[in-house]
């Protein structure tokens, strides 16, 4: 039995189409460097994280549309974790599904999605680790996995996956960074703007200083199937963090991980409000590379950006086409006092 098979089975993967329920997410892990903490030579400084008070509003909205962006905003999935031949494995679980979302109240999309959400859960590995991902369609159409970073051609993600198959990625986790995962079947700007993409994050061998982390996501809907974007959102939902603000605290570090995955548009810059971020690019410095408070990302490209906010009170966040943030990819940062 080749290797490629044997992990199928070991992963129960075996017997393409009975994939079924068997299938369950991976733990995911609410917030921060959690894991890097345990291995820091220095106690883990304390980082408070604000609760958000989610709206009655915003919670019926989450209900109804069928979309959570709570859930990508600072959970972190760092797989099932095994030790093989002393180096450590993190083993994933990724499903391509599709199911109808709610944008607003008077629009349906058809998203195709990994694990029944868009975004896909937020990747997180160390450099250096083993990295394996199961990866079943049960989405309806052939999808596929392509990760950015380094890694064999054979894993590259290319291959269409049929509906009802499944394969195993398995690549070292490397260069540290912010990187991303997207369906890789053609057209591809229509299997990404369906909603078959998420992060990866590989962290740094020496960690980052802790911080307030969030992950946020840019993306486009093609609501009428006419090759431009309709609709645009932080984190799936248009206009979500506009009517839910969110909650962060002041003279505290802020490390946004920001990634750009609107097709149909060739750019979009993010800019915040009262205040300047460092700008680490790509995630793969571990100095900042400049200072700005409006950075412009072509599709693909995304960026950590650390900042402080010294006031209180509540500032937007957004791309500044503003057209662009006009129709659903903008935000408010809610500076609680400290
Ligand atoms: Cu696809």
């Amino acid at each position: 039995m080749d290797r490629q098979r044997r992990k199928i089975l070991e992963l129960g993967l075996g017997g393409m189409g009975l994939i079924g329920g068997a299938i369950a997410c991976s733990p995911i892990i609410s917030n921060r460097n959690s894991e890097q903490d345990k291995s820091s030579s220095n106690p883990p400084k304390k980082i408070a994280i604000p609760p958000m008070n989610l709206s009655a509003v915003s919670q019926e909205r989450i209900k109804t549309s069928g979309l959570d962006p709570i859930a990508t905003l600072r959970e972190f999935d760092y797989g099932k974790v095994t030790q093989e031949n002393g180096r450590t494995v993190r083993e994933f679980q990724l499903t391509a599904q599709s199911k109808t979302v709610k944008l607003d109240a008077a629009t349906d999309f058809i998203t195709w999605n990994v694990n029944d959400r868009v975004p896909g859960p937020t990747l997180r590995a160390t450099e250096g680790d083993r990295v394996r991902i199961a990866f079943a369609n049960r989405g309806g159409h052939s999808h596929s996995l392509h990760f950015h970073g380094e890694h064999p051609s054979e894993m590259d993600g290319v291959k269409p996956i049929r509906n009802g198959a499944a394969t195993i990625y398995e690549f070292d986790a490397m260069p540290y960074g912010v990187h991303l995962y997207h369906c890789h079947i053609e057209p591809v700007a229509r299997h990404i703007s369906k909603g078959l993409y998420g992060m990866f994050i590989i962290d740094p061998p020496t960690p980052r200083p802790p911080a307030d982390e969030i992950v946020l996501i840019m993306a486009g809907y093609d609501t009428n199937g006419d090759g431009r974007n309709e609709m645009y959102a932080f984190n799936g939902l248009p206009h979500f963090y506009m009517q839910q603000p969110i909650a962060v605290q002041q003279n505290q570090l802020l490390r946004l991980y920001v990634l750009n995955m609107i097709e149909y548009d060739p750019v979009a810059t993010f800019h915040i409000h009262a205040n300047m971020f460092q700008v680490y690019r790509t995630g793969r410095s571990m100095s900042s590379n400049e200072e700005s408070d409006v950075i412009t990302m072509g599709t693909a490209e995304r960026h950590i950006l650390e900042l402080t906010y010294r006031f209180t009170g509540k500032y937007m966040f957004h791309p500044h086409q503003d057209t662009i943030a006009d129709a659903g990819c903008m935000g408010l940062f809610d500076v609680v006092a400290s």
